[in-house]
C-alpha cells in the first residue's frame, strides 16, 4: 500500500499517528508538496481526483481518499489495537466524538485558517469577513469540547480511540496557526500533553 502524505498538513497526520499506533509496517509513504502545487498535477490528479492527500493507494489500484475512511480501512485490516470501538454503544461514541470535532472545530479554525492566514493566501481565494467568521464559531467549539474533555480523560471515555486522534491533529494544528492559545483552554492543553506523551504523536 503506498500513503500519499504531506508532513505539513494535518489531514495526513491522523492517518500516520494511527499507522503509528497500529504498528503498521507494509505502507510506503510518498510525500506530495502542496506548496508547489503538485497536488494538482494530472499525475496526482489520476490517482486521487480530490486533489487532496492523504490517499492511500492500494495493491490492486484501488484509492481511497479521506483520512477517517482511511483509517476504518486500516482498522478492519488491523483489528487490534481497537481505536474504532468494541460494542455499539463504543461505536456510536467514538463516531459522534470525531464527528463532531471535525465538523463543529475543525472545519472552522481550518477555515478561518484559510481565509485568514497570510501564508495560505497562494492556496485559497481569501475572504477576510469569512475567515473572522469561522474564527468566531471555532473559538465558541473550543470553549465547548475544553467543557467537554473536563468529563474524561479521553475525548470519548476513558481510552484512547480514534476521537483522540481527530482532537489532537485539530488541536496542535489549528490553534496555534489561527493566533489562539491553548493557555485559554486547560482541558484541551491536558489532553494535548497526553497526546504528547504516546510515541505516534511525533509519527
Ligand atoms: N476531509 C479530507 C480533507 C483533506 C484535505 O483537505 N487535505 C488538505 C491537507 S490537510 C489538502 O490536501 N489540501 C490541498 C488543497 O486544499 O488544495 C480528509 O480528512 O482527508
Amino acid at each position: 500500500m503506498k500513503l500519499y502524505n504531506n508532513e505539513m498538513a494535518n489531514s495526513p497526520r491522523k492517518v500516520r499517528m494511527f499507522i503509528a499506533e497500529k504498528n503498521i509496517s507494509d505502507i510506503e509513504i510518498i510525500n506530495i508538496d502542496l506548496m508547489s502545487g503538485e497536488h494538482k498535477s494530472p499525475e496526482y490528479r489520476a490517482i486521487a481526483p480530490n486533489s487532496r492527500i492523504p490517499a492511500l493507494e492500494l495493491e490492486d489500484g484501488t484509492v481511497i481518499m479521506e483520512s477517517t475512511a482511511i483509517c476504518r480501512y486500516l482498522e478492519s485490516l488491523y483489528p487490534e489495537p481497537n481505536l474504532f470501538g468494541e460494542n455499539p454503544i463504543e461505536i456510536a461514541s467514538i463516531e459522534m466524538w470525531q464527528a463532531r470535532i471535525y465538523n463543529e472545530l475543525m472545519i472552522p479554525l481550518a477555515m478561518a485558517f484559510r481565509h485568514l492566514h497570510p501564508g495560505m493566501s497562494e492556496m485559497e481565494i481569501q475572504n477576510k469577513d469569512y475567515g473572522e467568521t469561522q474564527k468566531t464559531i471555532g473559538i465558541k467549539s473550543l470553549k465547548y469540547f475544553d467543557a467537554a474533555l473536563a468529563e474524561a480523560e479521553f475525548v470519548a471515555g476513558d481510552r484512547f480511540t480514534f476521537a483522540d486522534i481527530q482532537m489532537i491533529t485539530t488541536t496542535d494544528f489549528f490553534i496555534g496557526l489561527n493566533r489562539l492559545t491553548l493557555e485559554d483552554y486547560p482541558e484541551i492543553k491536558r489532553h494535548s500533553k497526553l497526546m504528547s506523551e504516546r510515541s505516534s504523536f511525533s509519527a
